[in-house]
């Protein structure tokens, strides 16, 4: 007999991610309780919720940040187990200890194995160390710079300097020749202390042109490790994604496998557990691990469309002790799949665009997921990510699953604030997007912005 689930979950989020977390909860048959803002006792995750509870003001900080009011949440209502989404508290380590210190379960991974990740350096050393491959660069933290002209020196220009608590493209600067390093790594090292209070940097060989690949993969308790492929989520503008897909256009399933067996051969030996995603950067046929995200990420949903898989639903069986129960042969890749992220936003400026929302009718039909926490006469707050839908379509090709994207996309209506609908649907009539031929770049061409990075 399979260990038992939990009796209730509360879900330490808002938004399209805090309802998505519901669904899975009701298909396992576990209770839901909701926490929220005073801005979003209106929100759709807290309507749908079997509880909720009011834990602060609209700032984050002082609600779905407020550990303190979220514990004594969880405490009144009887939660066992927290579920943190994606943002927010997701990758507080100290959250994750305070969570487990409080006799409930963290839907994570180990706060140790979380602390580990969220230091970069950290990260790339335990990679290296069990065979995955990295960009070029410093060994480890660069002290001074000095050791930055010397590392630069050996590695060729161009490079970068990146702070060692960063992600994100915080406190990350290129250097393109001796003239520019001591500059780079000054500013680095002043933008780190002031966004992280961690001013640590270590150096890497600049790549010009790179697709950002990703890889999933659940582990459970038992040392047991799937990954489920690749998402390429190269199109972004100022390090905010727009489009992701699955599989990657610029990757063929020779390539799949061996990334695939390198990372699974990897976190096993680490003995990590429950969801992660490892960053590369993919130029001229090469892989190199930048980075490791120890959460559900917003981009999930394209990699359950072509796995056929619930990842949520992993996330808690694998937190509750249950064992994974299949094996890398049971996984299997079908069709493609294709997530547009919909924010609250002018589709040109990227102005966000707050405000009540009068009109609402999504997209369906075959092959059409919406996952959004928008109804007609709900309020986006001005306090939160604007990302207010994610439209997800799955067919068999990649032209099919386009044709799909720009057929749903035609379907939805929003009225009362502005979309990045129109966005999506010009990307979608692009020749270059259509071909797969684009790098991280892309976007920021196509929408006119000053490339970043
Ligand atoms: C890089 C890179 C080029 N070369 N590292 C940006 C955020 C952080 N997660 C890593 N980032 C990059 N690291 C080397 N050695 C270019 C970027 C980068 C980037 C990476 C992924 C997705 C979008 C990006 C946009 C600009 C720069």
């Amino acid at each position: 007999m399979a260990a038992p689930l939990f009796n209730k979950i509360l879900i330490a989020n808002r938004g399209e991610i805090a309802l998505r977390i519901q669904r899975a909860c009701r298909e396992l048959g576990i209770g839901t309780v909701a926490v929220h803002s005073t801005a979003d006792a209106e929100a759709m995750h807290v309507r749908l919720a079997d509880e909720s509870v009011c834990i602060g003001p609209p700032p984050a900080k002082d609600s779905y940040l407020n550990i303190p009011a979220i514990l004594s949440a969880a405490a009144i209502t009887g939660a066992d187990a927290i579920h943190p989404g994606y943002g927010f508290l997701a990758e507080n380590a100290g959250f994750a200890e305070m969570v487990e210190a409080h006799g409930l379960t963290f839907i994570g991974p180990s706060p140790a194995h979380i602390r580990m990740m969220g230091d970069k350096i950290a990260a790339k050393e335990a990679m290296a160390r069990l065979g995955v491959p990295l960009v070029a660069g410093s060994d480890g933290a660069v002290a001074d710079a000095g050791g930055a002209r010397a590392i630069a020196a050996r590695v060729g220009y161009p490079v970068l300097v990146k702070a060692a608590a960063g992600g994100g493209g915080r406190g990350m600067k290129v250097a393109r020749g001796a003239g520019e390093i001591e500059e780079a790594f000054r500013v680095a090292r002043a933008e780190a202390r002031a966004a992280f209070g961690n001013d640590v940097v270590y150096i890497e060989k600049y790549l010009d042109r790179p697709r950002h690949i990703e890889l999933q993969v659940l582990a459970d308790a038992y040392g047991d490790v799937v990954h489920f492929g690749e998402r390429d989520c190269s199109l972004q503008r100022r390090h905010q994604k727009i489009l992701e897909e699955a599989g990657s256009p610029a990757l063929n399933a020779a390539q799949r496998v061996h990334l695939g067996e390198t990372v699974t051969g990897a976190l096993g030996r680490l003995g990590y557990r429950n969801a992660g995603t490892l960053e590369f950067l993919y130029q001229d046929g090469e892989f190199a691990f930048i980075e490791m995200n120890t959460r559900l990420q917003v981009e999930h949903p394209v990699t359950e469309m072509v796995c056929g898989v619930d990842l949520v639903a992993e996330q808690i069986r694998i937190a509750a002790g249950q064992r994974l129960g299949y094996t890398q042969r049971d996984v299997r890749f079908e069709g493609h799949a294709i997530e547009c992220r919909i924010t609250a936003e002018d589709p040109e400026s990227f102005a966000p665009t707050p405000g009540r929302v009068s009109l609402y009718h999504a997209p369906g039909g075959p092959g059409v997921r919406v996952d959004s926490a928008l109804y007609a006469g709900c309020m986006v707050p001005p306090n939160y990510d604007s990302l207010v839908a994610k439209l997800i379509v799955h067919a068999r090709t990649r032209p099919e699953a386009i044709a799909r994207a720009r057929r749903a996309l035609e379907e939805f209506a929003v009225a009362g604030i502005k979309t990045t609908v129109p966005l999506h649907q010009r990307i979608m009539e692009d020749a270059s997007f259509q071909a797969g031929d684009y790098t991280i770049h892309w976007l920021e061409r196509f929408v006119g912005d000053a490339g970043v990075g």
